[in-house]
């Protein structure tokens, strides 16, 4: 789907061509999940699968929506009338996004949009944060904001967190926003510092591939927003701000002050371990020793999986096959509760590794999984 193709059928729906086309991708996280709201470390790396926005401004307070993806016409929107917590449908993630602005003091005073997407949906892949961050860079570029990325990232999250009503970490937003094709984005959740780390698979001869288990999740629903409320709880026990204040060499006498609470504690262990399990794949991929960070990732899906407990059968059997037929290391990521897992391969293995799982998948009754590989790819940027 081309951005010709999207200002095309803008123009159809509009009546005039769009000011411009801007693009903004899905995201896989490779390590550090779940730490995004623990003001810990994240690793995700930009999709090629993407959302792209036609749009012009409009002067006189409407907001103006269509999706080539979504059934119904095109939606009209006052600005004026946006009030969080109103719209349970897709235009709450565009509609949030132009309230965060004006919310700041940034005079977005309306805009026509198209909208198309290739980021699969309740994939775990963030079609939300492409979504959103898509608008955030078009209305930035119309409105001659002068945003840099990490800010439009943090106002589609508030976006997403007040205006959406899903209690989410800023990690994917930043990811869509920030990414550069060829790189894993190394993120500092706290003072949102980013390293980009050369993660070029193809050139080592190995492969990670994304397996969607089509099992749909979604934030707003309770669960994520209890594993947050229990990190909360943990960081407040021990006394920090948040659980990455707790250092990888004091976690066992953080979780003996714990008492009984063997939830939190569980919670805890997870957290702290994780942003421990990213230090260790920023530190190997930075030697060169791309092939180790396959069991790192292995041990951060049984911390997910028996600590966090989020998993769920279709991802511990995409893990669980991958490994038996050779990987060099699988998880779930994202958010959690179905969604995608990855798998590291050599990419002799990639036809082996792709049926194995298939032909799991089909004995255990499940829906069939979309398998596709991940290529580290751009940022949200202008395309037309
Ligand atoms: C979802 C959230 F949106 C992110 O902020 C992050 O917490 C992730 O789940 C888990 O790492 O994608």
């Amino acid at each position: 789907m081309g951005a010709q193709q999207v200002a095309e059928r803008f123009a159809e729906l509009y009546g005039t061509q769009p000011e411009g086309v801007w693009a903004a991708p899905g995201r896989v996280n490779l390590i550090g999940e779940h730490t995004d709201y623990n003001d810990g470390f994240v690793m995700p790396f930009a999709l090629p699968h993407e959302t792209v926005a036609a749009v012009s401004r409009r002067d006189d307070g409407v907001l103006r929506l269509h999706s080539a993806d979504i059934e119904g016409g095109v939606v009209a929107l006052s600005l004026h009338a946006l009030e969080p917590g109103s719209d349970e449908n897709w235009t709450a993630y565009p509609a949030g996004v132009a309230w965060a602005l004006r919310e700041a003091g940034h005079g977005v005073t309306g805009a026509d949009i198209h909208l198309a997407s290739t980021v699969p949906t309740g994939a775990g892949l963030s079609s939300s944060a492409a979504l959103e961050v898509v608008i955030a860079l078009a209305l930035n570029h119309l409105y001659e904001l002068g945003l840099p990325g990490w800010k439009l990232a943090r106002l589609c999250q508030r976006a997403e967190n007040i205006y959406v009503g899903a209690p989410t970490g800023i990690m994917d937003q930043t990811a869509s926003a920030c990414c550069e094709p060829g790189h894993a984005l190394f993120l500092d959740t706290r003072d949102l510092s980013q390293q980009q780390i050369p993660f070029d698979l193809a050139a080592e001869g190995l492969r990670l591939l994304v397996v969607d288990t089509r099992v749909k999740h979604a934030h707003s629903g309770g669960e994520y927003g209890k594993r947050r409320a229990g990190c909360e709880k943990g960081a407040a026990l021990l006394g920090v701000d948040a659980l990455r204040d707790i250092p990888y060499p004091e976690l066992d006498a953080a979780l003996a002050r714990l008492g009984d609470e063997e939830e939190v504690r569980r919670l805890v262990r997870h957290v702290v371990t994780e942003d421990e399990r990213v230090e260790r794949v920023v530190g190997l991929l930075r030697a060169g020793e791309t092939r180790r960070i396959g069991p790192v990732l292995t041990e951060g899906h049984v911390s997910l999986r028996d600590d966090f407990r989020i998993s769920c059968p279709e991802l511990d059997l995409v893990v669980d096959t991958a490994l038996s037929a050779g990987a060099l290391g699988a998880r779930m990521t994202g958010g959690g509760f179905g969604g995608s897992a990855i798998v590291l391969t050599e990419a002799t293995d990639v036809d082996t590794l792709t049926k194995a799982v298939e032909e799991a998948f089909a004995a255990a009754g499940f829906t069939a999984p979309r398998v596709f590989e991940a290529v580290p790819s751009a940022g949200a940027r202008r395309v037309g």
